[in-house]
C-alpha cells in the first residue's frame, strides 16, 4: 500500500501539533478545547502494535515481549482489556504477524487484509527449530513464500524472567553435568535431591518437580539448555559474557539471544508512515472540530494552509 506523500500544509500541521501550539490556538474557554487537547495527546500517544497470527502461534507472548524490551504498547488477540486502558479508540499504529512455520492459506488471508506498508510478518518460537541457523532459513523460506521480509524470534525466551531459586537450580544442574533430554518431559524427573550443589551451596532440598515444570514452561526446553550451557561453560570471573554471574544476567543473557531486538529496525523503518497516519487522523478529527463551527476560521485555515491566520 502506497500513501500520499506529506504536502506542505500537512508538514507545517506537523510543526503545529509538535511544537505544543495547536491548543493554543482557540481560546481557553472555546468549546473546541477539550477536542483539541485530546486531538493532540492522540497524535503523541505511544506507538500502537496489535499482535495477530493463528491461535496457539504465541501471539500473547510476542506482545508482552514488545511491551518488556521494546517498550511499545502492543496487545495480543487475548489481552483486549488492555484496550481499557489505551487511549479511546485503540487504534493500532503497526501490525506484526506471527507464524510458527511456513505460512498456510490462512496466513496468506489474513496478512492481505492487513495494512502491507505497516505489517512486519515475524517466525516465532524460532527457538523450536532446533539452532539460530535452522530458524533463519525457515524464516527466510517464509519470505521468499510471502514475498515479504521475515525475522526469526523467540518471544518466549524475550520474557525471560527466571526467579533466584530456578536459577540456583539451574546452577545445580550445570554443577552436575546435568543437560536438557531429548524428550522434554524427561526433564520433569528429580535427580538432585540430596546432591551437593556447586561450592559452597549445601544439598539441594527443594520441590524438583515443581521447579522443572515451571522451567519447562517458562523457557520452554531450549531456554533450559541454553541455560545449562551458559551456566556450565561460563566463567563468572570472566567479564565478557558473565551470564553466570546471578539471576539478572542469566535473564539478559536469554534475552539477548531472542532477536526480538532486531524489530526495532523494522518499527523505526516505519515511523514516518506511522507519522503520516496520525497526521491524517489529526486532520481529520480537526476537520469534525471545525464543521461543528467552533473557531471554524482558525482551524480552516489551519488545514489548509498548515499555519495560523
Ligand atoms: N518454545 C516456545 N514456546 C512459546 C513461545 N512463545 C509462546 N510459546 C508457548 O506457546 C503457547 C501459546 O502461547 P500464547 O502466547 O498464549 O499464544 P497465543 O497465540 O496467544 O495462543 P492462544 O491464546 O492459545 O490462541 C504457550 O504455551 C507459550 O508458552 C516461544 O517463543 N517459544
Ligand atoms: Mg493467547
Amino acid at each position: 500500500m502506497s500513501h500520499a506523500p506529506m504536502t506542505p500544509s500537512t508538514n507545517a500541521l506537523a510543526r503545529v501539533v509538535e511544537s505544543g501550539r495547536l491548543v493554543a490556538l482557540v481560546d481557553p474557554s472555546s468549546p473546541a478545547r477539550a477536542e483539541l487537547d485530546l486531538a493532540v495527546r492522540r497524535y503523541g500517544r505511544p506507538l500502537q502494535v496489535q499482535v495477530d497470527g493463528r491461535p496457539g502461534t504465541g501471539r500473547d507472548t510476542f506482545a508482552r515481549a514488545l511491551r518488556e524490551r521494546l517498550s511499545v504498547t502492543a496487545i495480543g488477540p487475548g489481552e483486549a482489556d488492555r484496550r481499557a486502558d489505551a487511549p479511546d479508540p485503540w487504534m493500532a499504529d503497526l501490525w506484526m504477524y506471527v507464524l510458527s512455520g511456513p505460512p498456510r492459506a490462512a496466513d496468506r488471508t489474513a496478512i492481505a487484509q492487513m495494512p502491507a506498508d505497516r505489517t512486519v510478518v515475524v517466525l516465532g518460537k524460532a527457538d523450536t527449530h532446533g539452532s539460530p541457523e535452522a530458524a533463519a532459513d525457515v524464516a527466510a523460506a517464509c519470505a521468499e513464500h510471502l514475498g515479504v521480509p521475515v525475522l526469526a524470534v523467540s518471544q518466549l525466551l524475550a520474557c525471560a524472567d527466571l526467579s533466584a531459586d530456578e536459577f540456583d537450580f539451574l546452577r545445580r544442574l550445570a554443577a552436575a553435568g546435568e543437560t536438557m533430554p531429548s524428550m522434554s518431559g524427561q526433564f520433569l524427573t528429580p535427580t538432585l535431591n540430596g546432591y551437593p550443589g556447586p561450592e559452597g551451596a549445601g544439598p539441594f532440598h527443594g520441590d524438583e518437580r515443581v521447579l522443572r515444570a515451571g522451567l519447562l514452561r517458562r523457557v520452554d526446553r531450549h531456554g533450559i539448555d541454553l541455560a545449562l550451557h551458559l551456566l556450565a561453560a561460563d566463567d563468572p570471573a570472566a567479564a565478557d559474557d558473565p551470564a553466570a554471574a546471578d539471576v539478572a544476567a542469566l535473564n539478559t543473557a536469554l534475552q539477548g539471544r531472542s532477536g526480538i531486538d532486531r524489530l526495532v529496525t523494522s518499527i523505526r523503518e516505519r515511523v514516518d508512515l506511522v507519522r503520516h497516519w496520525r497526521l491524517t487522523e489529526l486532520r481529520s478529527r480537526l476537520e469534525i472540530v471545525a464543521a461543528r463551527g467552533w473557531d471554524r476560521d482558525v482551524i480552516e485555515h489551519l488545514l489548509q494552509h498548515g499555519e495560523v491566520a
